[in-house]
C-alpha cells in the first residue's frame, strides 16, 4: 500500500495517516477520471516551470506566483463542479490548476503573463486574474476575502432564479482574517446559498505563519460560528480534496447551502517569485517536498493501489510537454498590446447598462419624481416641472 509520510511541519498542521486505499465516493471516478487528475496537476506544474523560465528570461514581465506542493488542491477541489450544469468557481492566484481544470488554456495564461496584446486582458493585466464566466471561472481581484460576498451574491441568484448549479470560492488561510470573508459567509449561510468555500490553508500569509494568523485551532472550526458544516481535509491528497468538495458540492445542490472545506498543504516557494522566503525555519520546505508532495503521492497511488502502468502516465508527461511547447512557441510571436487598446473597455460602451434582470420595466422612484435639479442631472421631466413651478 501508499503511504502518505507524515508532513513533519508544525506549520501546515497536515493531518497524519494513510493515502486512502479504501473505496469512497473517489471510487466513483473512472480510470479516465484519474488520469484526467493526473494530466491537470502535472500541466500545472509544469506549466508554471515554463512560466519561471520565461520570467528568468525576462518575458514575464510582472510578478509570478507560485503553487507548487498545492495542485492536489486547486484540481482536486474544481474537477468536484459540474460545468455541464454550469457550475462556477472563484480562482485566487495559487488556482492555476483550477482554472485549466475549467478549461483555461496554456496559451491563454502564457499570453497573459506574458502581457501579449492578445492576452484574454490584453496586456493590461500580468497574471491569472482574469473570468470566462461561460467557462465557469469568475474573474478574481487581489482583495482578500472579497469574493466571498460577491460570491454570495452570485450563488443567490443561482436560488432566487431556481436554477441547479452551484459556487465555490477559494480563500487562503490569510484571507479568513478579513472582514469581507466573514460578512460574505455569514451572508451566504444564513440565505443558505448554494456555495462551498474552500479555504486553503498552505501554512503562510506572505510572511506570517498559520500560528500568527488565528487563536483558532483549525480553520475548519470557523464554520460552526456561522452555523455550517466544516471539514478539514488532506489538501495534498488530490481524491481526498475530490471526495470532501464533492460532498460539499452535493450538499449545497440538494439546497442544504454552504459548507466549509479546509484544504491542508503547504506553499513550498514564497509570495511570489521574488520572495527569498528567509522566514521560514530551516529544513522545512525541504521536509514538504520530500515527504509530501501530492504529485509524487498521487503517481505512488496510481500505479501502487490502482495498478495504473508507469508508461500510461508517462504519456500524459509526454502530452503536457508537447502542448506547452506549442503553447510557448505561439505565445512568444503574439503581438504587443497596441497603446490604443489601453482606451477599449474601459468605459461602457454604450455609455449605459442594460437594467437588471429583476429591475426590468420598473423605473426607480428616485429617478422618477425625487431627483432634484440641483443633482446637475438632466431629467426632462423634472427640469420641466421645476420651471413650471
Ligand atoms: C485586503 C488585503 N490585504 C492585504 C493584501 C496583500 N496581500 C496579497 S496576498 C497576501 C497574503 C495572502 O495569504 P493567504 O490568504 O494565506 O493566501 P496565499 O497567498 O497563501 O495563497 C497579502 C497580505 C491584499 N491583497 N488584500
Ligand atoms: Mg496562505
Amino acid at each position: 500500500m501508499a503511504t502518505r509520510a507524515p508532513t513533519g511541519s508544525r506549520a501546515g498542521k497536515a493531518p497524519a495517516g494513510q493515502l486512502r486505499a479504501e473505496p469512497g465516493p473517489g471510487a466513483a471516478l473512472t480510470r479516465e477520471q484519474k488520469l484526467d487528475l493526473y494530466y491537470y496537476m502535472r500541466l500545472t506544474r509544469s506549466l508554471e516551470e515554463r512560466l519561471v523560465n520565461l520570467y528568468r528570461q525576462t518575458k514575464v514581465v510582472g510578478g509570478l506566483f507560485r503553487s507548487l506542493g498545492q495542485e492536489a488542491d486547486a484540481v482536486g477541489s474544481a474537477y468536484a463542479l459540474d460545468r455541464s450544469k454550469g457550475d462556477v468557481l472563484s480562482p485566487l492566484i495559487r488556482n492555476l490548476g483550477s482554472m485549466l481544470v475549467q478549461g483555461a488554456t496554456p496559451l491563454e495564461i502564457l499570453r497573459q503573463y506574458m502581457a501579449k496584446g492578445d492576452s484574454p486582458t490584453r496586456g493590461r493585466e500580468l497574471n491569472i486574474h482574469f473570468g470566462s464566466p461561460e467557462r465557469g471561472f469568475i474573474g478574481q481581484i487581489s482583495h482578500l476575502g472579497d469574493m466571498v460576498p460577491v460570491m454570495a451574491g452570485v450563488t443567490l441568484s443561482f436560488k432566487i432564479r431556481k436554477q441547479d448549479r452551484v459556487g465555490l470560492v477559494y480563500v487562503g488561510d490569510g484571507a479568513t482574517s478579513t472582514g469581507s470573508f466573514h460578512e460574505g459567509i455569514n451572508l451566504a449561510a444564513v440565505q443558505r446559498c448554494p456555495l462551498v468555500v474552500i479555504v486553503e490553508n498552505n501554512g503562510y500569509a506572505y510572511s506570517t505563519p498559520i500560528s500568527r494568523q488565528t487563536a483558532a485551532a483549525e480553520l475548519k472550526d470557523k464554520a460552526s460560528g456561522y452555523g455550517i458544516p466544516g471539514e478539514r481535509v488532506d489538501g495534498n491528497d488530490v481524491i481526498a480534496v475530490y471526495e470532501a468538495t464533492r460532498r460539499a458540492v452535493d450538499r449545497a445542490r440538494r439546497g442544504e447551502g454552504v459548507s466549509l472545506v479546509e484544504l491542508v498543504t503547504y506553499r513550498r516557494k514564497g509570495h511570489a517569485e521574488h520572495d527569498n522566503q528567509s522566514y521560514v525555519p530551516e529544513g522545512e520546505i525541504e521536509r514538504w517536498e520530500s515527504e509530501n508532495d501530492p504529485l509524487t503521492r498521487y503517481v505512488g497511488w496510481l500505479t501502487g493501489i490502482e495498478g495504473i502502468a508507469a508508461s500510461a502516465l508517462e504519456q500524459i508527461d509526454a502530452r503536457v510537454v508537447q502542448e506547452i511547447d506549442l503553447a510557448t512557441d505561439e505565445a512568444e510571436r503574439s503581438p504587443v498590446p497596441e497603446s490604443d487598446d489601453a482606451l477599449i473597455g474601459i468605459y461602457a460602451d454604450p455609455p449605459t447598462l442594460e437594467p437588471l434582470w429583476f429591475r426590468e420595466g420598473v423605473r426607480s422612484a428616485v429617478e422618477k419624481h425625487e431627483r432634484p435639479a440641483s443633482w446637475g442631472t438632466h431629467d426632462p421631466e423634472t427640469v420641466k416641472a421645476t420651471e413650471d413651478a
